[in-house]
């Protein structure tokens, strides 16, 4: 066709970068969670998310980021995690999508092999930039703090209210990571070994170190965040293994990852606000 319409068409025009620092930023908030709150009204809420994923209309978003969220049995936490979340990374003008890895059964909890599970299954939709590995009952609190990928690796977990906000020490690489595609691969993932709770995040900082990157962080009074209330979960005991399996990552690291993560998807389910990805991960 030669009508300039059609042509419109054919050839959108090109969207400009957005800006490096997002005009709809807020700030601190103090944040609230209404226990009537259901996930009906939340997708109500957001209705521009499309099966998980959100697009900037106005600019071309900086970087894309897939946030994976290790998951078994904690549909509350979810609801107010996804009321919070999606607007606070629309408000940061980011191409995103959410990825809840859902391990099936009552076997022993395994956080680190899910998130590689969510890792490989996310990038089947699409080459994501950036991976920020995120634990369901955080709820960041100032929209400062960017959901965005370093040239190394980065925490943004620094400080929480069920620990009076005291900040976190240098060591902790838990709660909330952002890897790039790039360092998550370099390091081989987290291992898939550690079963039950503790040091798999530990276990990851040991990757990290080995590979000579450093950790990033943002600033103190940015990185805060409210952790949902919750007890030890059944299916997660603490992991009595966890200090002799860490002592071992220097020989293991290499064979035991992202390379060797073996799984069987039992259902991806595009739901409104986040992708479903049920998962059969074995046992220990
Ligand atoms: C700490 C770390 C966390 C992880 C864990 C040890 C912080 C703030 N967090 O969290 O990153 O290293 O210790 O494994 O340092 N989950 C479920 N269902 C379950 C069990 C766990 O969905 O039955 C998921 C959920 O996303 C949860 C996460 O796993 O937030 C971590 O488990 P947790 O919250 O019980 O552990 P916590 O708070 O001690
Ligand atoms: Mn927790």
């Amino acid at each position: 066709s030669t009508t300039g319409a059609r042509d419109d068409l054919n050839n959108p025009p090109q969207k400009v970068d957005c800006p490096k620092v997002s005009p709809l930023l807020q700030g601190a908030k103090n944040l609230s969670f209404d226990s009537s709150l259901t996930l009906n009204d939340v997708v109500t809420e957001n209705e521009k998310v499309r099966e998980g994923e959100y697009e900037p209309p106005d600019c071309a978003a900086r970087q894309s980021v897939a946030i994976l969220i290790p998951f078994r049995k904690r549909e509350r936490h979810l609801v107010y995690f996804l009321h919070h979340l999606h607007p606070f990374l629309q408000r940061q003008q980011l191409h995103y999508a959410i990825y809840v890895i859902n391990q099936a059964g009552n076997v022993t909890f395994n956080r680190a092999k899910l998130l590689n599970v969510g890792y490989l299954e996310a990038l089947k939709d699409y080459s994501w930039d950036c991976f920020i590995l995120h634990d369901v009952d955080l709820i960041p609190e100032n929209d400062h703090n960017l959901y965005v990928c370093e040239d190394q690796p980065k925490h943004l977990m620094l400080a929480r209210n069920s620990s009076r906000y005291k900040l976190m020490s240098p060591g902790n690489f838990g709660g909330v990571t952002a890897l790039t595609r790039e360092q998550f691969f370099q390091v081989n993932g987290f291992s898939n070994s550690y079963w039950g709770w503790g040091c798999e995040d530990d276990e990851l900082y040991v990757r990290v170190k080995l590979q000579k990157m450093t950790i990033v962080r943002p600033p103190e009074d940015v990185a805060r965040y409210t952790m949902l209330f919750h007890t030890r979960d059944k299916g997660n005991e603490i992991n009595e293994d966890r200090g002799k399996l860490l002592r071992q990552t220097p020989q293991i690291w290499r064979k035991d990852g992202l390379n060797s993560c073996s799984y069987k998807t039992l259902s991806i389910d595009r739901l409104p606000l986040y992708v479903n990805v049920t998962v059969d991960i074995g046992k220990p």
